[in-house]
Parts: C-alpha cells; sequence; structure tokens
C-alpha cells in the first residue's frame, strides 16, 4: 500500500527530528476542552492528534471532539480501541492488529469488519502493530492481550520483528494509559536494534507512564521515533511544552 498523506507526514516530520503525539479521550474530554487542549499541543510543537479510548466512547461524541482538535491545525487520527471509534472528520486511522491478544477478534476480526468501512470513509488507514508490553492498563484488558513481561525483551523483539515482516508501517509498544512504568529503554534499544537488521523503514512509536521529560527523553534516547503523551494531556496540557521539548531535543 503506498503511504497516504498523513504517513507521510509523519515519516517526513521523522526526518527532521522525533515526533510527539498528543493523545486525547473522548470518553474524558469534551469538545471544548479538546479544542483547548490541541491549540496547546500545537503551539508546544506536538506533530498530530491522536483521538481515541478503551471505553465509553460513541460516534456524535467523537465526531465533534475530532472537529474541535482539528481547529488547531493538526492532523488528527484515530486510535480506536473498537469498531464504534470510527469517524469520516478524523485524517487517518491507526488501522491496529493488537498482535499479542489472545483473542483472534483484536487481532484480524475487527480489522475485517473495520476495513469496508474505513474504505467508505475515506479514511486513510495506517497498518499498524499494537504491542502491548508490562502493565496493559485498560487496553491490555480489553483487548485481552497477554502482555510482555517488562523484563521480557527477548519477547518483545520476536512481536516487533513478525510485525515487520507482516508489513506494519508503525508499531506502536504500549505499556497501558497511566501505566506505573513505561516500556524499559532497554526494550526499545534492542527492538530499533532488530528492526535495522530487516530494514524498517516506518515508526516506532512508544507510549504508556511517559510522564516526566526525563523518562520521554531516555526513552527517544534509546532509539523511539516518537511517543504518545495522554494522561499528562488530561492532567494539565501545559506539561506537554517541556515533554515535546525534551523529545525533539533528541537528535
Ligand atoms: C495510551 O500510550 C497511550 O494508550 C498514552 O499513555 O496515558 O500513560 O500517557 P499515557
Amino acid at each position: 500500500m503506498k503511504p497516504g498523506k498523513v504517513l507521510t507526514l509523519l515519516l517526513e516530520a521523522r526526518k527532521r527530528g522525533r515526533i510527539h503525539l498528543t493523545l486525547i479521550d473522548p470518553d474524558k474530554t469534551s469538545p471544548e476542552e479538546a479544542e483547548r487542549v490541541a491549540k496547546v499541543a500545537a503551539d508546544a510543537g506536538s506533530t498530530a492528534i491522536l483521538v481515541g479510548g478503551s471505553l465509553g466512547v460513541y460516534e456524535p461524541q467523537l465526531s465533534e471532539v475530532v472537529k474541535a482538535a482539528k481547529r488547531s491545525g493538526l492532523p488528527v487520527i484515530l486510535f480506536p480501541g473498537n469498531l464504534n471509534e470510527l469517524t469520516p472528520h478524523a485524517d487517518a486511522v491507526l488501522f491496529m492488529s493488537l498482535v499479542n491478544s489472545d483473542d483472534p477478534y483484536y487481532v484480524s476480526g475487527v480489522q475485517a469488519q473495520a476495513a469496508p468501512i474505513v474504505l467508505r470513509m475515506g479514511l486513510e488507514p495506517i497498518p499498524t502493530a499494537y504491542i502491548i508490553i508490562g502493565y496493559g492498563g485498560a487496553a491490555g484488558y480489553i483487548g485481552r492481550a497477554r502482555p510482555i513481561p517488562y523484563e521480557r525483551t527477548d519477547l518483545a523483539v520476536a512481536y516487533v520483528l513478525a510485525s515487520a515482516m507482516m508489513g506494519a508501517t508503525i508499531i506502536y509498544l504500549e505499556a497501558g494509559s497511566g501505566a506505573p512504568a513505561p516500556v524499559p529503554p532497554e526494550t526499545v534499544r534492542a527492538v530499533k536494534r532488530h528492526l535495522d537488521m530487516v530494514g524498517f523503514e516506518g515508526l516506532v512509536i512508544v507510549g504508556g507512564g511517559i510522564n516526566t521529560p526525563s523518562i520521554a527523553s531516555e526513552i527517544v534516547r534509546a532509539g523511539a521515533d516518537g511517543i504518545v503523551n495522554g494522561t499528562v494531556t488530561e492532567k494539565d496540557p501545559s506539561l506537554l511544552y517541556q515533554l515535546v521539548k525534551a523529545v525533539k531535543d533528541i537528535a
């Protein structure tokens, strides 16, 4: 599949530096709040807005949040927890397979349900492998993941390599929203080293529990192309300034 507009934009942004993604959960954020947060994100230098959540999202509210976030001028990418999280108002969708789920529904079942809808909506699908490590949070629980233990870098590498070999363009390493510990930097380092061996040309994005500039910078130094911030965005969007800076300061 030829890279679409939004994926191209992310890949181009990566050539200039690291990527920062601001996550807005429509279950916890009103459209007014989403507009405010997205504007702060744009001003802080975040690369794009992700919109999605694991629970409580329904389409009319999702569409309003997406439309509001788009007023920031940043691309808005859906980060769906299920079939109910699609709207034609977004610019693209992380078309994800939860690779280490024990339930085939989350690996390829919901994708078959979603594909014709994504096509009809004219949404750009960004092929994404979603791999849950450690804590897992709501995404891990709902998605029936068998989270890879934090210390089992070898298992993370195996899932990542398989994802690259199956054609993922984004590999999203997820510790779970609000994770007490993020994906370990050594895992990110090992993942990156192995992806280089197979000539992976996509992006490694890391999320979950990256709550401080020093953790963000450590993860990016380990080789992540970008990070995602959800919880801190909900608590205090002004923290995005330091987080984006920490990410972009790394060459
Ligand atoms: C969750 O990776 C994202 O899916 C972000 O996690 O809420 O912990 O920032 P946090």
